[in-house]
């Protein structure tokens, strides 16, 4: 079984930590990075964690990711969530378990953010719980995948 999740960050959000903490909170992509390596490691996963401020280049990550036969995506298209439907073909294509995270509830925001061209290729979406959200998302994927915690039992 492929051992490596990918986790994809989006635009702007190398800025966490540094700017509109009252919706994104204090915390950095380095913590997020951490905090998912940290989680993947848990289930006997890796984490390749990246970042990108341009759409094509979230694309080839999903691409090779693809090639790699990655076992699964955690992504945050940041903004590209809500415009870009290269990047919900690019998922569907890539045909990985996929996990949708948003650290802010995009739903109690502006009308703009209520929709999600990546939420629909992905088998899970999870808005408003912060930065856990990237926690519970490895555990739901983990879960997916049949990945469990070193020292647990496999469910029969
Ligand atoms: O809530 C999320 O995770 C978002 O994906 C974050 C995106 C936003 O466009 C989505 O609607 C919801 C924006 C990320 C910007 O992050 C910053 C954090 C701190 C300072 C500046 C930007």
């Amino acid at each position: 079984m492929a051992r490596t999740i990918y986790v994809l960050n989006g635009p702007n959000l190398n800025m966490l930590g540094t700017r509109e903490p009252e919706i994104y909170g204090h915390a950095t992509l380095a913590d997020v990075e951490k905090l998912c390596a940290d989680t993947a490691a848990d289930f006997g996963l890796t984490a390749d964690c990246r970042q990108s401020n341009r759409e094509g280049e979230l694309i080839d990550f999903i691409h090779d990711a693809h090639a790699k036969r990655a076992a699964g995506i955690v992504i945050n298209a940041g903004g590209y969530s809500h415009t870009s439907v290269a990047l919900h073909d690019a998922l569907v294509a890539a045909s990985l378990p996929t996990v949708e995270v948003h650290i802010s509830n995009i739903h109690a925001r502006e009308t703009f953010r209520h929709h999600s061209f990546t939420a629909s290729a992905a088998f899970a979406s999870l808005c408003g719980f912060g930065i856990d959200g990237y926690r519970l998302a490895i555990n739901g994927l983990a879960a997916r995948i049949g990945a469990v915690k070193s020292g647990e039992k496999v469910k029969s």
